[in-house]
């Protein structure tokens, strides 16, 4: 049997060569648990003579107290070592930058498409939605494409099945317009719209129109040029010019197509950028509107030209890559609905 200043001795060497509360934890139970091997001398008292009982009982107290308050010390120096080690280990530097949140912004043809709702929102244009998966009637009947007109060999799309397609033009809102309001009226639409294309830097599968058109009583060529003339002003500056040149589509007669021109964009060269006329008579009478009274202009132009001549991008696919760096040169507007 070990006596208990043996067990103390051993007690505290042990004390003294911990390096962690952890350590310091398993020698107290060790020593002082309830079967530790100290508090466990107490056990033999019942085997000792009654002289020899309160002198052992006296040795084993002491021993516990003397162990007690060594493990006491030692917990309170390693707990002051220990915390030390974890500030070290999480110390954080205050005065350093921090990293800024990345701020988004709208898509540069989602910026173009709210200036351009703005403009024709501000002379007067309700602005009107219409969908993307469209039926051939309103994209080529409604917009008098005689059967198998080879001007419908232009806008080849994807078909879903034989009466709906993926829009080829945004004009395809003209239709369900006249079947529901009345003249005076006065429409833009801008969306998506898709066509089987041979993909290049100019033509892409999917890109975006802008449609836009009025009925009203004297509406002629005049007043498309003018109102052309102040879109064009609005998106590129007042030294654009606008050029018109014959052109046919089945919905107008007559059919233009127009380019601007301005010294600031490719050396004041023509650019295309859509096609419009006076709506077709065939149309207005097809939905009983008096073409006595009521005369329409339309154009149409493909957004992405926009952005492609103010800002010399001479790719338009990079518009739907998402690449940051492209991206995030035009940090124009901020984030909005549209
Ligand atoms: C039309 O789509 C007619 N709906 C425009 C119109 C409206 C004429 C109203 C008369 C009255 P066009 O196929 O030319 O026309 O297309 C118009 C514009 O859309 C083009 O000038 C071009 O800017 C753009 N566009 C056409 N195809 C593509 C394409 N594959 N990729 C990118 N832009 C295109």
């Amino acid at each position: 049997m070990q006596k208990p200043e043996e067990l103390q001795l051993e007690a505290v060497c042990a004390i003294d060569a911990a390096t962690s509360t952890t350590d310091l934890r398993e020698i107290e139970l060790r020593f002082l648990g309830k079967n530790g091997s100290i508090l466990g001398l107490m056990k033999l008292l019942g085997g000792l003579s009654k002289e020899e009982r309160p002198a052992f009982g006296q040795a084993v107290n002491s021993a516990k107290a003397s162990v007690e308050a060594k493990l006491a010390d030692r917990v309170a120096e390693l707990k002051q070592v220990e915390q030390a080690q974890q500030f070290e280990a999480e110390r954080i530097d205050v005065t350093m930058p921090g990293h800024s949140p990345r701020v988004g912004q709208a898509h540069i043809l989602q910026q173009t498409t709210q200036k351009i709702k703005r403009v024709l929102g501000g002379m007067g244009f309700r602005y009107m939605e219409s969908p993307e998966l469209e039926q051939f009637k309103y994209n080529f009947d409604a917009l008098n494409y005689p059967p198998d007109h080879p001007a419908m060999d232009d806008q080849d799309t994807f078909y879903i099945d034989d009466t709906h397609l993926l829009r080829t033009q945004c004009t395809a809102l003209q239709g369900r317009v006249f079947e529901t309001i009345k003249p005076p009226l006065r429409v833009f639409t801008v969306g998506r719209t898709y066509r089987n294309e041979a993909v290049d830097r100019t033509h892409g599968h999917t890109f975006h129109q802008v449609d836009c058109f009025m009925i009203d009583e004297g509406i002629s060529m005049a007043h498309l040029k003018g109102t052309l003339g102040v879109f064009a002003r609005s998106m590129f500056g007042d030294e654009v010019s606008v050029r018109f040149r014959p052109d046919f589509f089945p919905f107008v007669e007559p059919g233009v197509d127009y380019a601007i021109s301005t010294p600031k964009l490719f050396n004041g060269r023509w650019v295309e950028l859509g096609g419009a006329g006076l709506i077709h008579p065939n149309i207005l009478e097809r939905y009983g509107i008096d073409t006595e009274r009521y005369s329409g202009f339309a154009f149409g132009l493909g957004v992405e030209r926009i952005p492609m001549m103010a800002y010399g991008i001479d790719d338009l696919r990079q518009f739907l890559e998402n690449d940051f760096r492209f991206l995030d040169q035009f940090k124009f507007e901020p984030l909005t609905s549209a």
